[in-house]
């Protein structure tokens, strides 16, 4: 019997990186590779991983990693490259960028990162460096939405006080499958007596913690917001102190609100006056409630950031905001006041440019430009093909993913024509195939990386040398900003000089990440006293709660925005609608794959072996489709074959779908216009669609 192969391993701490959680994960290397990872225990972690963390290796060594830099050969999207030298790559990216900037402007170069978080520093102040605010992400269809809700509103972004609440109100929330669900404690907060009302077309893991689900039509949340709204004011439950006190425009939401009755509410949502009712009951009762929102679940629509924000208001509306109980101010896990003391802010604003042009996307997103510090990227491609209002001559990205956008097929084409185009990425992805330059980027086991989390910092060290001539992001962004002669001398100095500048005032040093792979706590953070934000102020132009925003008011009215968080049908305007009866919801979380990244890991791929679209059995009968079928899936712009996955999961008359797959793209049959006015986030969860049998 030949001796277990982990005996002679050696464990080491890090993080899974795959998403921003930064699970503490042991990795178990010998001879130099990762051959078992497991959850770190504390202090390295919290001794869970979600399936994600557990796939991290079959990631790490996924078959198409690139291991050298690369230029391309063929057409754009052939797929080929030859390999070249770091110093030929660099000088070619540099001559290239340099050009442009020199004939058209740094403008004329936009600068994209995908989903990655911990390198964005470093590229946001690189693209200030080169003089351009045309720094964008993978955000302008993740989050910022449900940032700007918040800021519009209110000023601050909350989040809910669980551990003190009577009722906690879940809108579009599946922590299981988006999160780490070991993490989770709601068992205990049951027992404690928390009462869960969940508001989510899908049934997911969450539903048996509900006490009531709604299983809502997708993209009418606001509508149903709106109605909860009339019935607390009717039922004398608005907090008329607190509105007295600390809220703008009371009377004209009032007005508004009392426009969706029961029959209103129930003929837009979907549900029954009885559903109506009993949530009626859960929330009446809580004296305090809080609620999650602003998952993708409601910023994925036309009308997500007004439905948010309707919704963020039942607890300004109510006095549960800043209260124990209630929605407090997003701030520590362990409850401390400040933000964490990395002063990542300050790095991207000391080179920040002036007299720029106006970011991409400005014109027709000017909410987005004036709160979001990106470009909104759902407008890349148009900029790119029209050239207005300027031309883009270049995109440098790193980790670009066209298939995470709406209606790509666009994206594909600007890639194809604009005059360059580099991407940094660990795989050759079908995005990267249009490259010129494409480099190969370092996973987070063989690259050092700055974490800074709830707790305070932390130095990840790591744990296998890089695979081929892969290079860390934050690494290749200094040695290019050298190459470009950077007005930077920070940059240009390498990465460790940027983490030193970064750490240099929070009282620890360099030396003391690099001895231990614990956190460090950073000293002199207060506590969170309730009322904080209400004593001093709003971060409004009013100063006050803005149920009637003041700042969305001063728009021009060709934008036609409203300042009230009005109510807006979430689907598509179409000739026929009857033709697509069905709502495609493209993006539920699967807990076995993060976006595109584990559509080619085999052991996660095993889990879901081909694309499939959740259908409710019901439907499935109704159009003869059984389980494993082959199917056309339509829209109103395109289709695409998959398979069906027939269940009860689905609501009757919606088909799930999760993003990602080459050969199944949903969002390649999303419109490329099918876009919120007021973020220009992407409404992916409602698209009018069609499903029906085809051959094999
Ligand atoms: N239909 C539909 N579309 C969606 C969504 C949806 O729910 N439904 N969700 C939207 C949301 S919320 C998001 S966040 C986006 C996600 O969109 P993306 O961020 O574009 O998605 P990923 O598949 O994670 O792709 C990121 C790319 O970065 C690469 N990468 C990973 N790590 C690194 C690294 O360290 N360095 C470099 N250089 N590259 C790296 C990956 O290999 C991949 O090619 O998708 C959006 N699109
Ligand atoms: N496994 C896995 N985890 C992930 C990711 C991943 O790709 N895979 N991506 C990460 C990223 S980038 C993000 S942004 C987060 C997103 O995290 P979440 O927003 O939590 O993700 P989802 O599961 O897509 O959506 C949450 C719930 O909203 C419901 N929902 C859909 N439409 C509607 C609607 O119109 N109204 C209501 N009320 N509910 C609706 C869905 O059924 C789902 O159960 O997840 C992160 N975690
Ligand atoms: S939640 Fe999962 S994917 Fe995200 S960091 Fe933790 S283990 Fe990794
Ligand atoms: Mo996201």
């Amino acid at each position: 019997m030949s001796a277990s192969p982990l005996l002679s391993a050696e464990v080491r701490h890090t993080c899974c990186n795959i998403c921003s959680s930064h699970c503490g994960l042991d990795a178990y290397v010998e001879r130099g590779k990762v051959v078992r990872v497991e959850a770190a225990r504390p202090p390295f972690g919290s001794g869970s991983l979600c399936p994600k963390g557990y796939a991290n290796r079959g990631y790490v060594y996924r078959d198409d990693r690139i291991k050298t830099p690369l230029r391309r050969t063929g057409k754009r999207g052939e797929g080929l490259f030859e390999p070249i030298s770091w110093e030929e790559a660099y000088g070619e990216i540099a001559e290239r960028l340099g050009a442009a900037k020199r004939a058209f402007g740094p403008d004329s170069v936009a600068f994209y990162t995908g989903y990655s978080k911990w390198y964005r520093p470093y590229l946001h102040r690189f693209a200030h460096a080169f003089g351009t605010l045309n720094y964008g992400t993978e955000s302008s269809s993740c989050f910022q939405s449900n940032f700007m809700a918040n800021e519009v509103n209110a000023g601050v972004m909350t989040r809910p006080d669980l551990a003190r609440s009577e009722l906690f109100i879940a809108w579009g929330s599946n922590p299981f499958h988006s999160g780490n669900y070991g993490g989770q404690n709601f068992d205990a907060l049951k027992e404690r007596g928390l009462k869960i009302l969940l508001i989510d077309p899908r049934v997911t893991p969450f539903s048996s913690y509900a006490d009531l689900q709604l299983r809502i039509k997708p993209g009418t949340d606001g509508a149903l917001a709106l109605y909860f709204a009339k019935r607390l004011i009717e039922e004398g439950r608005a907090d008329l102190g607190f509105i007295e006190r600390h809220v703008h425009g009371f009377p004209e939401f009032a007005a508004y609100a009392a426009g969706f009755g029961k029959d209103r509410a129930s003929r837009i949502t979907g549900l029954s006056p009885a559903e109506l009712e009993q949530a009626e009951a859960l929330l009446l009762k809580a004296e305090r409630f809080c609620m999650a929102a602003g998952g993708c679940g409601n910023i994925h629509h036309i009308n997500g950031f007004q439905s948010l924000r309707a919704i963020l208001s039942l607890s300004a509306l109510t006095g549960n905001f800043d209260r124990e109980g209630g929605n407090i101010p997003l701030c520590h896990i362990d409850e401390e006041r400040n933000k964490p003391n990395v002063p990542f802010d300050e790095f991207i604003d000391e080179k920040r440019p002036r007299g720029t042009k106006p970011k991409i996307g400005s014109e027709r997103f000017p909410l987005w430009s004036d709160l979001v510090d990106e470009y909104q990227a759902m407008d890349l491609s148009r900029q790119i093909l029209e050239g207005t209002p300027y031309r883009i001559e270049a995109v440098f990205a790193l980790g670009m993913n066209v298939r995470m956008f709406p209606g790509n097929a666009r994206l594909f084409e600007a890639l194809e024509k604009v005059p360059f185009y580099a991407d940094v990425d660990l795989f050759m992805t079908d995005s990267a195939r249009y490259a010129d330059i494409v480099l190969p980027a370092c996973s987070s086991f063989e690259r050092e990386e700055l974490v800074e989390g709830p707790q305070g910092v932390r130095l990840i060290r790591p744990v296998i040398e890089p695979l081929g001539e892969a290079r860390s992001d934050a690494v290749i962004l200094c040695d290019l900003a050298e190459k470009l002669e950077l007005d930077d001398p920070v940059m240009r100095g390498g990465y460790r000089k940027c983490v030193k500048h970064l750490i240099r005032t929070i009282g620890v040093t360099y030396e003391d990440l690099c001895s231990s792979a614990q956190i460090f706590r950073i000293p002199g953070r207060e506590p969170y006293l309730p009322g904080s934000v209400l004593s001093a102020g709003f971060g409004t132009s009013t100063g006050k709660y803005e149920l009637y925003s003041e700042r969305i008011r001063a728009y021009p009215p060709s934008y036609a925005y409203e300042p009230l968080p009005v109510y807006t049908e979430p689907l598509e305007t179409v000739d026929d609608p009857e033709k697509l009866p069905l709502t495609l919801v493209a993006g539920g979380r699967l807990p076995f794959a993060f976006h595109s990244r584990f559509h080619r890991v085999k052991w996660a791929r095993e889990l879901r072996r081909d694309a499939a679209a959740d259908i409710n059995p019901q439907d499935a009968k109704a159009l003869g489709i059984g389980q494993g079928d082959a199917v056309v899936l339509e829209s109103a712009h395109a289709s695409i074959r998959l398979r069906a996955n027939l269940t009860h999961m689905a609501p009757p008359g919606a088909v799930f779908l999760f993003q990602g797959y080459s050969e199944a793209d949903v969002n390649s049959i999303v419109g490329i216009d099918h876009l919120d006015p007021y973020s220009g986030f992407p409404g992916f969860r409602s698209v009018r669609c069609a499903v029906r049998r085809c051959g094999s």
